[in-house]
């Protein structure tokens, strides 16, 4: 297999087909708090309103990465190509039992029954994606009412969106009930550094509101540099350092929608002593924090 777009559609790359054995030894009971599942799109189609179209990358095949790398247990994060079809997600969760979590994009109109049948099957979260290249906008007042809905479950919410967003979005989050966890630090521009005022915004953000939590993920996706993504690391340390109770990380396996290249999964495991550098940080942001917000209900 090759890192090349597939002559049949140009739309995605190949996951990385041999990632090496980390060498960073995982606490034992490591949770990988942010991947997804793709397909297979014979079982679970992809939605129709999709922005990108990936290659099938099911179950089985994040199970055995799990197991790879030395992760315990995954958080499955339903993909913006399944739409609000949430049925891939949660037949990985099923099949996983104690050992998988999901988050799940709902409508305004999910129903508490529907909400309770994904609770059965493992879901604990919403995804709130104010990504524009991802997803057509939702009005924020849409997802008050399903961040209302959630409540009586336990569940928690992950919202996505970039870095020039955030100053619009503060009211918004800062409204949202229960714990909101944000994805990939908010995005931040690497090339503008820790100190300008976007980066700050996102810190004060978290110092202002206990509720709010961050992914410390992404490298791949936030570097300029490229491998081993060095201009992101004092990002995810300033959060680490700052939060570390409200911090997690995950691969982002299958990395959807990556358009430069496709990161090895053991390396990005490699990653995380140099963003959480003493073993304390490190057993917080692997296994106590995601085990205290999606294992406890
Ligand atoms: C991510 C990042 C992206 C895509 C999705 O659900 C998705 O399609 O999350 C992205 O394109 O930035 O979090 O995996």
């Amino acid at each position: 297999m090759t890192n090349q777009p597939q002559p049949m559609d140009a739309d995605w790359l190949v996951v990385h087909p041999n990632p090496k054995v980390p060498d960073f030894v995982l606490p034992a009971g490591s949770v990988d708090a942010h991947c997804h599942v793709f397909g297979p799109s014979a079982q679970f189609p992809y939605a129709p309103e999709r922005k990108y179209t990936p290659g099938d990358q099911g179950k089985d095949k994040l199970f055995a990465l799990r197991d790879h790398l030395g992760f315990a247990r995954n958080v499955i994060v339903q993909a913006t190509c399944h739409g609000k079809d949430n049925r891939a997600v949660m037949d990985a969760c099923r099949t996983a039992g104690d050992l998988a979590r999901g988050i799940a994009s709902v409508g305004a109109d999910i129903t508490r029954a529907e909400l309770a049948e994904m609770h059965e099957a493992g879901i604990r979260g919403v995804r709130f994606n104010f990504v524009k290249r991802l997803v057509d906008a939702t009005p924020p007042e849409v997802f008050l009412g399903i961040a209302d809905k959630i409540q009586e479950f336990g569940w928690s919410t992950v919202v996505y969106f970039e870095a020039a967003d955030l100053e619009r979005l503060v009211p918004f989050l800062n409204t949202l009930p229960g714990i909101i966890v944000v994805d990939h630090m908010g995005r931040p521009d690497v090339r503008k550094g820790v100190d300008h005022p976007d980066f700050q915004r996102f810190i004060d953000l978290m110092a202002n509101n206990a509720r709010i939590w961050s992914k410390v993920t992404c490298p791949e996706r936030l570097t300029v540099a490229g491998p081993p993504y060095d201009d992101v690391i004092p990002f995810a340390q300033a959060i680490v350092e700052a939060f570390p109770d409200r911090v997690l990380w995950g691969t982002d396996w299958p990395h959807p929608n990556l358009k430069s290249h496709m990161p090895d999964d053991g390396a990005l495991v490699d990653f995380i002593p140099k963003i959480a550098r003493t073993p304390e940080q490190q057993r917080k942001l692997l296994v106590d924090n995601p085990m205290r917000l999606y294992w406890a209900q």
